[in-house]
């Protein structure tokens, strides 16, 4: 079920510029930024600018080519910022770990311990 009537949420805050963020990469539909709690060395949140759809099942359901996108700008920032490694990481759900229920992927990169990745 999508909610576009919902109240904004952080990430909505965070495209509108009303909450700062460190924007690393953007296109018309798909925002990147620097992730406010770092899990990883590169720790990068890239969201849709909507925040109709709400993981992304949903926006695999709904629209696959904004899903394509987010991923396309995903690997630009990975290829930028990560080399060669990294992670992509969609939580699903709250026993997940999602606690922003506007889909977002998470890209993980740097050299952590013993040649893994966080
Ligand atoms: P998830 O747990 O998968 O829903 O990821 C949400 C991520 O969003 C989490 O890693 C922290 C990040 N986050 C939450 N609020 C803010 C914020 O205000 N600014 C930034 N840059 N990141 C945020």
């Amino acid at each position: 079920m999508a909610s576009s009537g919902a109240e904004p949420t952080i990430f909505s805050r965070i495209v509108a510029r009303e909450i700062p963020a460190t924007i690393v990469a953007e296109t018309d539909h798909i925002i990147a930024f620097n992730d406010i709690a770092p899990q990883a060395p590169v720790h990068v949140v890239v969201t849709t600018k909507s925040q109709q759809y709400r993981n992304v099942g949903e926006l695999a359901a709904g629209d696959p080519a904004l899903l394509a996108e987010l991923i396309a700008v995903a690997g630009r920032v990975a290829d930028e910022h990560c080399g060669s490694e990294f992670r992509l990481i969609f939580n699903t759900g709250a026993s997940a770990g999602q606690t922003v229920f506007h889909v977002h992927a998470h890209v993980l990169g740097g050299v952590l311990e013993e040649g893994t990745l966080a």
